[in-house]
């Protein structure tokens, strides 16, 4: 299927400026030239337009709301016509709230094509946050629990019905931060998480294994990719480094087997921070992990074998 990558340059949901060059940063780092190169046919659609940051305190426990649901409706949009046009949306954030519009229209798309969903949400954090949780009233700790309804209503009905999505369609990948009222609002709907000791003590392997299991081809695979899932050892280019998380070989392994699945259908790469980074490699780890969830590998394969 082809391939539309949208910029969508903002940190409005953000504690840190500079996600906004984000999507700048990916294509200095060769991101399409890297697709191309696995025979995709990619198209760059450049750099959707929002409202400026103004850099607010909260306001009923929320910064910059009436921009982040600007930027989430440009980004709904945006996403929702590639899917219509048959072709894959890759969103080069930006903050990880755009997630919001992102994968509304993705289960928008999903319910108008009789599809099943599957999401993947590769995070130190589990953005389950709402007004009343969270501590700092940054948006980008609060995607997930908006998609599942939980959330100021501008932004919880962007993709014309709430909620977007279930708790059930959700797993994620790599947690290691989580606030105190987050993590028992995470329990209560019972969103499965693999977080950063499952995969210490089962390993990455069968974390993935589990987490991509039950898809058949009726199912539409979504991989939200929070760059800061990383261990910043290897990816210091993010806002809010956590420690412990995957290194250099578990990440390759997680993106070498959501490509195994054969189902990915559209993708987020998020919260990279070019002012934070060193060089630009967290934007080329970045590429070069894409580049393995769309089926790079050392050798030619034989499943069966597993080599
Ligand atoms: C934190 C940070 N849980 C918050 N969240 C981040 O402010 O809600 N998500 N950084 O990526
Ligand atoms: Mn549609
Ligand atoms: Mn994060
Ligand atoms: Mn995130």
């Amino acid at each position: 299927r082809p391939v539309s990558l949208i910029g969508a340059p903002t940190d409005i949901g953000a504690g840190a400026r500079g996600a906004s060059m984000g999507p700048e940063a990916l294509r200095v780092a060769g991101l399409q030239a890297a697709l191309e190169a696995h025979g995709l046919d990619v198209l760059d659609r450049g750099n959707l337009a929002g409202p400026p940051n103004p850099w607010q305190p909260p306001t009923d426990g929320y910064r910059h709301l009436p921009e982040v649901v600007a930027w989430n409706q440009a980004v709904h949009t945006a996403v929702h016509a590639e899917l219509d046009a048959g072709r894959m949306p890759i969103l080069l954030g930006g903050d990880h709230c755009l997630a919001i519009g992102s994968i509304s229209a993705v289960a928008r798309h999903c319910r108008e094509a009789g599809k099943k969903l599957r999401v993947l949400w590769l995070d130190a954090h589990a953005d389950f946050n709402t007004s009343v949780l969270t501590p700092s009233g940054n948006i980008h700790g609060m995607p997930v629990a908006c998609l599942c309804g939980h959330g100021p209503q501008a932004l919880i009905e962007i993709g014309g019905t709430v909620p977007a999505i279930a708790p059930k369609v959700v797993r994620q990948i790599g947690i290691r931060s989580v606030d105190p009222g987050e993590k028992r609002f995470v329990h209560q709907v019972g969103l499965e998480v693999f977080d950063m000791r499952y995969i210490d003590e089962m390993g990455m392997r069968h974390a993935m294994e589990l987490a991509l299991a039950t898809m058949d081809a009726n199912t539409h695979l979504h991989v939200s990719f929070d760059v800061d899932f990383l261990d910043p050892e290897i990816a210091p280019g993010v806002g809010t480094t956590i420690p412990g998380g995957p290194t250099y070989r578990e990440a390759q392994l997680c993106m070498e087997m959501i490509a195994d699945s054969g189902r990915l259908a559209s993708l987020d790469i998020m919260e990279l921070n070019p002012a934070l980074d060193v060089r630009n490699k967290t934007a080329v780890l970045a590429v070069d992990l894409v580049e393995s969830l769309f089926g790079k590998s050392t050798l030619m394969r034989d499943p069966e074998r597993r080599r």
